[in-house]
């Protein structure tokens, strides 16, 4: 961690983004909690090359389906809830590249088709803080390593089985049968096995999720300090640039 802090502040300007891992089970509030921190940072209204602060999900590391476990999905015998399902290499070297300051480009997944969207690319311009978020982030190890910091969101689960329910219906195009198939046969026994026990990674949980104010706000301090100890950084920088011209 601090190695790559000294780069931060080196006169080669490469940022080293400091990297937020957000998990927990589904429809506990990972994608609100992370709005929430984006937003009280101001940085919503940015285009992306302006942003300092900017949002990445796990589901754009699913792994091609191949026709067969697509049929299978299609008849909702498919588990996306299993560590399988996700392309954990392609993971690692993307989030690897990001803290290496490159422009990535991350696939968007589309729910309706169980397939990435064609011609529709994220394009992830070098930030100086990544949320990441997901239901298995924290399940492969050396994915793990690399957040500075770890939140995992806990949300009781009768909450989330009815946020899921509303979900599924209004925005992935499923209906209430498939959606209970779906969540008694792979989402819920898959949460206990294989993203609860990864809780314990966590530097923080928040309980209550996105309605808890009291944690995201402390968050949100914590990376302002973060933020303002870079523009120090750079200004350092500058500083210490000019003195070196003058002496020259
Ligand atoms: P979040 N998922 C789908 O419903 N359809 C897909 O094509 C791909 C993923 C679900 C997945 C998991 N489970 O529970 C959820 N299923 O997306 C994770 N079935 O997303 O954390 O936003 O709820
Ligand atoms: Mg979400």
């Amino acid at each position: 961690m601090a190695a790559k802090r000294v780069s931060i502040s080196s006169s080669s300007q490469v940022k080293v983004p400091f990297l937020i891992g957000v998990a927990g089970g589904t429809a506990s509030g990972k994608s609100t909690v992370c709005k929430l921190i984006i937003e009280k940072l101001g940085q919503a209204e940015m285009t992306h090359q302006e942003k300092q602060v900017v949002c990445i999900n796990q589901d754009s590391f699913y792994k091609e389906l191949t026709p067969s476990e697509r049929n299978k999905a299609l008849k909702g015998q498919y588990n996306f809830d299993h560590p399988d399902a996700y392309d954990d290499d392609v993971m690692y070297e993307t989030l690897k590249n990001i803290l290496d300051g490159k422009i990535c480009t991350i696939p968007v997944y589309d729910y309706k088709n169980y397939s990435f969207t064609k011609d529709q690319q994220i394009v992830i311009y070098p930030a100086d803080v990544v949320l990441f978020e997901g239901i298995l982030i924290f399940y492969f190890p050396a994915v793990r390593e690399l957040f500075d910091m770890k939140l995992f969101v806990d949300m009781d689960s009768d909450v989330r089985l009815a946020d899921r329910v509303t979900k599924d219906i209004m925005e992935r195009g499923r209906d209430l049968d498939q959606v209970l198939n779906f969540y008694m046969t792979f989402v819920k026994p898959a949460f206990e096995e294989f993203c609860l026990p990864t809780k314990k990674f966590a530097d923080i949980i928040i309980p209550r999720g996105a309605d808890n104010a009291v944690a995201i706000n402390l968050i949100v301090q914590h990376i302002r300090d973060f933020l303002n100890n870079i523009r120090h950084n750079e200004n350092d920088n500058k500083i210490i640039t000019a003195h070196l011209s003058r002496l020259h």
